[in-house]
């Protein structure tokens, strides 16, 4: 049986669920190395079974490992086989995943497996992918060498006629020319006055003199990679850099430190307090210091402010994400992923950080 399957079973047998429904792609993908993204597992303490449609049963047959799953093409609708299957086994709570399935398709399931209880799963499989393994870890690194080979390819490429929907979709080619299966999430490429926006969105615009900041990643297994790099279109002022250096000290000491056993709230915190203690930039580094990737490009742990007591552990791999962003000027931001390892850390992202003037 593979561990992760192993590991899920201990914790349906702690928490008392007979069978698990696996709806979402992330962790369908997790538990059965297959990707479909409309495909279900049902997981009991003795079966599994691996749902497939027409379209995606012969790659399934061939890539789910028939020792841990049984792939099948049910002919009625899933939730009438899904009943079929538990009431003929005896189970009695089937948990659902609560975090991603709709309301209206609990009521169906609801409605559809009436021979069981429909409880929530909670954070199960949040707990199980929290923790990267070698493979894992792999994959991301893969995904992350593309990331920054794109980017350096990217550089040279950057005139002052490109717009910055060009420079996003030319990261996005560059990326998948080197070899991603995707992009993690819809790159930012946003300049000048579009850079005080953390999430803006790149316009079909001439980009501006100042700040631009290129936030993206690319997929190896379904693994996600994020980095951020904001550059100067033209020459930097004094103001810039004294602001692009804040940003990079409050990271620096984040990364001096992070390791095993750290308290995710102390990382967010040690960055804040460096970017806080200047009074033009107090208060513009408004969102968290970094989170988790893997399947998902935000996934646990999250390094922020409302972390409570959470700790780093090894196996965890976290942005450090520092921005100081001014309302209707500019913003910066300067973003690497660390592998937290037994009594350390690892920088995933070898990307260099000095300031780069185009
Ligand atoms: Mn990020």
């Amino acid at each position: 049986m593979s561990k992760r399957l192993a590991a899920l079973r201990g914790l349906m047998k702690e928490k008392g669920f007979d069978a698990v429904l696996v709806t979402k792609s992330e962790n369908h993908l997790y538990m059965c190395g297959f990707n479909n993204p409309d495909g279900t597992l049902l997981i009991t303490a003795d079966a599994a079974y691996a749902l497939q449609d027409f379209r995606y049963i012969e790659a399934a047959k061939r890539e789910i490992d028939s020792a841990d799953f049984e792939v099948v093409m049910p002919q009625v609708r899933v939730g009438q086989w899904v009943r079929e299957a538990l009431a003929a086994s005896g189970c009695r709570v089937l948990a659902y995943e609560d975090e991603s399935l709709t309301c209206r398709e609990l009521e169906s399931f609801k409605k559809a497996v009436d021979c069981c209880e429909l409880v929530p799963c909670g954070d199960i499989f949040t707990d199980l992918r929290i923790l990267k393994d070698e493979e894992e870890v792999d994959c991301i690194v893969r995904a992350q060498r593309i990331a920054e080979k794109s980017f350096e390819e990217l550089l040279p490429l950057i005139t002052y006629d490109c717009t910055e929907t060009f420079l996003a979709a030319q990261l996005e080619f560059l990326m998948k020319k080197n070899g991603s299966e995707g992009i993690s999430f819809e790159t930012i490429a946003v300049s000048g006055t579009n850079s005080s926006s953390p999430h803006g969105v790149p316009r079909n615009v001439k980009i501006e003199k100042g700040f631009m900041t290129f936030d993206f990643g690319a997929m190896i297994g379904g693994y996600h990679s994020d980095m951020t790099r904001t550059v100067v279109i033209g020459k930097a002022d004094e103001a810039m850099k004294r602001l692009y250096s804040k940003v990079l000290e409050a990271q620096c000491a984040v990364l001096d430190v992070i390791g095993e056993g750290e308290s995710l709230y102390k990382m967010d915190r040690i960055a804040r307090d460096i970017i806080d203690a200047c009074p033009e930039y107090k208060g513009a580094f408004g969102h968290s210091l970094g989170h988790g990737v893997g399947l998902e490009i935000h996934e646990a742990p999250t390094l922020s402010s409302a972390a409570g007591d959470g700790r780093l552990k090894a196996g965890h791999v976290v942005t450090v994400e520092p921005g100081i962003y001014l309302e209707g000027k500019y913003g910066c931001r300067i973003e690497d992923m660390v592998y937290i390892t037994k009594g350390g850390a690892v920088n995933l992202t070898k990307c260099p950080k000095e300031l780069i003037e185009i």
